[in-house]
């Protein structure tokens, strides 16, 4: 008979999330398990539009304009629309913060869970093909609430869940239910996300640094002086200086800083005076995925992100994360 290497006994997103709940909460009613499912539809449903909106987009296979006429919708559209969908109808989410909707939406009915997203962050980059992604923070309701603002304006401590799934040549999901950050990866044949990278830990130091310098000449003196000494030769990097890596799409920044390590930084300046990032659906779970795989998450007053609480959901924060020991040493050019 025929002979194959074939791993038949793989971890799935699905199988992680039952074992999670069986062996960490073996009391809990699964709402969070059935919620996660919802979260990965959304994601596999988003990534496939994404694929073939580079086709449509290259090739025009619906022609520039539809049969109907119809105006075609915007991938961020669309995102939201699946983003919101899913969460509907999981049943267990309450109230939803996006970033493609002023008011935060409360469902009837729904859950004991509030779920903060970017469905479609870095959309501009999309045309040139660039990855893009879906980033999402997870409360869960106090027990006495009825689904409303004060459910999501809360520290980013407070958060039970956190990750962002990142669209390019395949779909990577990166997830912290409160333990460790495990990295899947979306098996399109399959239609499954595969554990790929359990207990993902970021590197205690490394010279990369990832911001947007054309920026600089609205920075604080402290912050070009910083950038401007990481171009120096350094010692502990064998007399290499810093190396700059800016790819423009915070999800593809941030999953480079949590392999490789480094800093990557959105800070306030002149002219965007309360930085650009958005707390609770850009900063938060960033910061919490970064966080629980070693490294740090600080504002530009050296604050710890996650101690942050936001006034209102589309609240803006400078940031600065990575590994520990590059936010360390940011933290020297603080007064
Ligand atoms: P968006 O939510 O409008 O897509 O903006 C967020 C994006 C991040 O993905 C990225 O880190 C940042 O904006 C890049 O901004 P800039 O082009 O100013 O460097
Ligand atoms: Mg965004």
């Amino acid at each position: 008979s025929e002979k194959m290497n074939v791993e038949t006994d793989i971890i799935t997103l699905t199988r992680y999330i039952l074992s999670e709940q069986k062996s960490k909460a073996p009391q809990a009613s699964g709402e969070l398990s059935l919620l996660l499912n919802s979260l990965q539809f959304a994601f596999k449903f988003i990534a496939h539009n994404i694929r073939r909106a580079e086709l449509i987009n290259l090739i025009g296979i619906n022609g520039s304009a539809n049969s109907s006429g119809d105006v075609q919708k915007k991938l961020d559209v669309i995102g939201d629309e699946i983003f919101i969908n899913a969460m509907k109808s999981s049943n267990n989410v309450k109230v939803l913060v996006s970033e493609e909707q002023e008011d935060l939406i409360v469902f009837e009915g729904g859950g004991r869970y509030a779920v903060c997203t970017d469905p479609i962050d870095g959309s501009s980059n999309i045309d040139a093909g660039v990855s893009v992604g879906t980033i999402f923070g997870i409360y869960r309701l106090k027990d006495d609430s009825q689904g409303s603002i004060k459910d999501v304006l809360r520290k980013g401590t407070e958060m039970v869940a956190a990750g962002y799934t990142m669209y390019g040549a395949s779909a990577h999901l990166m997830l912290t239910v409160g333990g460790s950050v495990n990295g899947f990866t979306l098996d399109n044949q399959l239609g499954e996300f595969i554990l790929t990278q359990p207990d993902l830990r970021i590197p205690d130091k490394r010279n990369i640094y990832s911001v947007n310098e054309g920026n600089s000449y609205y920075w604080p003196d402290n912050i070009k002086q910083y950038i401007d000494d990481l171009k120096k030769p350094q010692e502990e990097f064998g007399g290499k200086p810093y190396s700059a890596r800016y790819i423009g799409s915070m999800v593809a920044d941030i999953h480079r800083t949590i392999l490789y390590g480094g800093i990557f930084s959105y800070p306030a300046d002149k002219k965007s005076k309360n930085g650009k990032l958005r707390i609770l659906y850009e900063c938060f779970p960033m910061a919490m995925l970064i966080e629980k795989a070693g490294g740090a998450a600080v504002n530009d007053k050296g604050e710890r992100i996650l101690e942050i609480t936001p006034k209102s959901i589309h609240d803006r924060s400078g940031i600065w994360l990575g590994s520990k020991g590059e936010v360390e040493k940011f933290l020297t050019y603080i007064k």
